[in-house]
């Protein structure tokens, strides 16, 4: 009897082992189909920011279809040396490729897909995170989102 029982246990250790090691990379391969722009390792001591690209539509009284390109939300708040993981969802629009003005940061972000921007600013001040198709009125922006540092 000892021995059933012990025989149970050790089948039910391994179908526990089987179900974790499925479950692991059932989410890593889900993990790594969202391509992040640049790699980042978890922190505890980072924030995570969430936007999304969006549009607004509308027609003139002349009957013109006009539109426009959205980082939303289009500012958002850091503290100085604080280190900010900006996780972006590109939901309308195909691509919208994007550079941080002031900095070395740029990627694109496809539709749906989530692109991880590591931030971390040593100076204070408004960084413009502009989006080049969409950059002015005559391209369906202005898509530009403000990130304040103090
Ligand atoms: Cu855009």
């Amino acid at each position: 009897m000892p021995f059933l029982v012990l025989k149970k246990r050790s089948l039910f250790i391994f179908f526990l082992v089987g179900i974790t090691i499925i479950s692991a990379s059932v989410w890593f391969i889900f993990r790594s189909a969202n391509v992040p722009v640049f790699k980042t390792q978890a922190e505890s001591n980072t924030r995570e920011i969430h936007m999304v690209t969006g549009e607004f539509k509308a027609k003139t009284e002349k009957g013109n279809e006009i539109e426009a390109y959205r980082w939303d939300p289009g500012t958002i708040f850091m503290e100085k040396d604080e280190k900010v993981n900006l996780v972006i969802y590109g939901v309308n629009g195909i691509e919208h490729p994007f550079t941080i003005e002031g900095t070395t940061i740029k990627g694109t972000v496809k539709k749906g897909e989530e692109t991880i921007v590591p931030l971390q600013f040593s100076k204070e001040g408004t960084y413009r995170l502009i989006c080049h198709t969409h950059a002015d009125k005559t391209t369906n922006g202005p898509m530009i989102a403000y990130i304040v540092v103090d």
